[in-house]
């Protein structure tokens, strides 16, 4: 094998260079004769000449990079890419079933952050790049009209979860950094129902849903978290990158934490001595507004105060990185049992800080960046489990938390260097609202021999995640499980079948229903104008606080409110979203 710095530019990241980073260390290089892409990862080296490492071939490649077992990495995708293809035909054709699905396929949620419906190619996206992303869809199923239950973080994760409806739990609301934990422990939850069946099940990333009672102890055990509801194991991200504390928790414990150096976090006031946001800007990469002015960590203030714990802080812009590798070592550790990964990947949430990898790739700013990087990631968990030869045997779900948004905090440039980019696509609003563009997220499901490809128009929710999942696991519901969750597996896995017939939609304290393609939003929406009038998406015309009906077939950004037109169907479907909201459940 040739010396690959004789081709390559190394791009480890500075604080790797000084040789402060400790562990594993894996360094991505870019072809500089051949032109752009990613060409080559190596595992074990911090810098210098690279000869003789491992090369796996995660994008275009490049002739000198070929090792043997690149080659043989090689040759194995072809292979499977041609059965998938003759699969693809046979299924198409309509000739033969899909293959006799194992009885308990692994399953994998690759669950991006503020992503929208238009930020990936496969949704019209030009302004970025993610052949990735796009992979799945064209070898699965894309859907046009799926849904989170929320245009907010911790509520739609608690129902992918939990199989409720967020409007049912009061507490299921954006949660600080040091809230208890908002499921209860033991309740019937997705991870759980999948253990109690034979699955080894892991939470890596972003978690938001809240640990411990309340009066958290960095420096002790922090439970209970992830592994109390049904997680074998878990590495999270306690709350959001924007909030403290920026540390990593592994199960319990905070990640590399110095016991001499305990870790304090405040969500009252500044403690400790550490430079905010408010009180020494000149230390900033980029502004923030006012709730964002809190402890700087990595050269950007966050939401909330920390002292302390100094060994344990995270590096923003290897996050990405490091959550990836986590997740393939989950695969890697449990290749040959039925596992369940709930793969909570930050991108893109703010604060956004791509590696150097991805900074400038895309043509919109730092935003197109990290959708850029979440595509790397999305590429690794497949080629890990082509590597692992799982490909066949596990579904691959991927989709968004909530809707998209470009300020949010920070000024990041986002909205100047939006560059014509639609992150909502034809819909309106974004993260935080109650129009389309807050909950119709990408979601995508990729099963190579067991889903059909295609585009699917079906209207779906990820609160029936648990009930099609476990269907798919060959587990009876429990009657106290997932009580709003809809068994729709057909749907998943087929882009013919059908969807929900109606679904109720949430925005913070807005609530809306659609039926088939009609959407009442019956209070109005009460969100400041001012926030889509910043630019933050699609804004549309003026937000009304009177009933607002829409008929998304002829109207799906939301522009004109027909209300007026059609007094009964106003009246139905108020009756119709009390009904629902009335109700304990609406799984029968
Ligand atoms: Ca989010």
């Amino acid at each position: 094998m040739r010396d690959l710095q004789r081709f390559s530019s190394c791009h480890i990241a500075p604080d790797r260079r000084r040789g402060h980073f400790s562990g594993h260390v894996r360094a991505r290089t870019r072809c500089t004769i051949l032109g752009t892409g990613v060409v080559t990862e190596m595992r074990g080296v911090r810098s210098g000449p690279v000869v003789g490492n491992r090369c796996k071939l995660v994008g275009r490649h490049c002739l000198p990079c070929f090792t043997r077992s690149t080659l043989r990495l090689l040759y194995f995708v072809s292979f499977a890419f041609f059965c998938g293809h003759l699969l693809t035909v046979r299924i198409a054709a309509g000739a033969e079933s899909p293959a006799t699905a194992p009885a308990k396929p692994n399953i994998v949620i690759i669950y991006s952050d503020d992503v929208g419906w238009g930020d990936l190619g496969c949704y019209g996206a030009t302004k970025v790049s993610t052949p990735q992303i796009d992979r799945l869809a064209s070898q699965g199923v894309r859907f046009t009209d799926a849904h989170t239950t929320a245009a907010t973080c911790t509520p739609s994760r608690f129902s992918i979860l939990t199989g409720q409806f967020p409007f049912r739990n009061k507490a299921a609301q954006i949660l600080p950094g040091d809230a208890p934990l908002l499921i209860a422990p033991g309740s019937p939850t997705l991870p759980q129902l999948l253990k109690d069946h034979g699955y080894v099940t892991a939470c890596i990333g972003k978690w938001h849903l809240g640990l411990g009672d309340g009066k958290i102890d960095w420096n002790t055990e922090v439970k209970p978290g992830p592994m109390e509801v049904g997680f074998d194991e878990s590495f999270i991200v306690p709350a959001t990158p924007d909030r403290v504390p920026c540390v990593y928790l592994q199960g319990h414990e905070v990640v590399r934490l110095d016991s001499a150096d305990p870790l304090r976090v405040s969500y009252t006031g500044p403690i400790g001595d550490e430079p905010t946001g408010r009180g020494h800007p000149e230390l900033l990469r980029y502004g923030a507004d006012a709730q964002h002015l809190g402890t700087i960590v990595d050269r950007i203030s966050r939401i909330g105060w920390m002292a302390g714990g100094h060994s344990a802080w995270w590096t923003d812009e290897q996050m990405a990185m490091c959550l990836t590798e986590h997740a393939e070592d989950f695969l890697a550790r449990n290749a040959k049992h039925p596992f369940f990964l709930y793969f909570a990947i930050n991108d893109i949430h703010v604060p956004r800080v791509p590696n150097p990898d991805f900074v400038a790739k895309s043509q919109c700013g730092l935003r197109g960046d990290q959708i850029e990087e979440l595509d790397w990631t999305v590429g690794q968990i497949l080629s890990k489990l082509a590597e692992l030869h799982l490909t066949d045997n596990t579904l691959v779900l991927f989709s968004s938390d909530n809707g998209p948004i470009l300020n949010d905090g920070y000024s990041d440039g986002s909205i100047k260097d939006a560059n014509g980019h639609k992150p909502a696509g034809p819909f309106r609003g974004g993260k935080y609202q109650i129009y389309e563009g807050g909950t119709r997220v990408p979601l995508l499901t990729y099963w190579p021999g067991h889903v059909k490809p295609g585009v699917s128009s079906a209207l779906t929710c990820q609160v029936d995640f648990l009930a099609s999942l476990a269907d798919l696991a060959g587990i009876t519901l429990p009657a106290d499980a997932g009580p709003d969750s809809l068994d729709l597996l057909a749907t998943l896995l087929n882009p013919d079948a059908i969807g929900r017939a109606q679904l109720v939609e949430q925005a913070e304290k807005d609530l809306a229903i659609r039926k088939g393609n009609w959407k009442l939003i019956p209070g109005g929406s009460r969100k400041p104008l001012q926030r889509l009038e910043e630019g933050d998406t699609n804004s549309g015309p003026m937000l009304s606080p009177a009933v607002q009906l829409y008929d998304l077939s002829n109207d799906p950004s939301e522009a004109h409110n027909v209300a007026a037109l059609h007094p009964d169907l106003v009246d139905e479907l108020t009756r119709l979203i009390h009904d629902q909201i009335g109700r304990s459940r609406t799984r029968q």
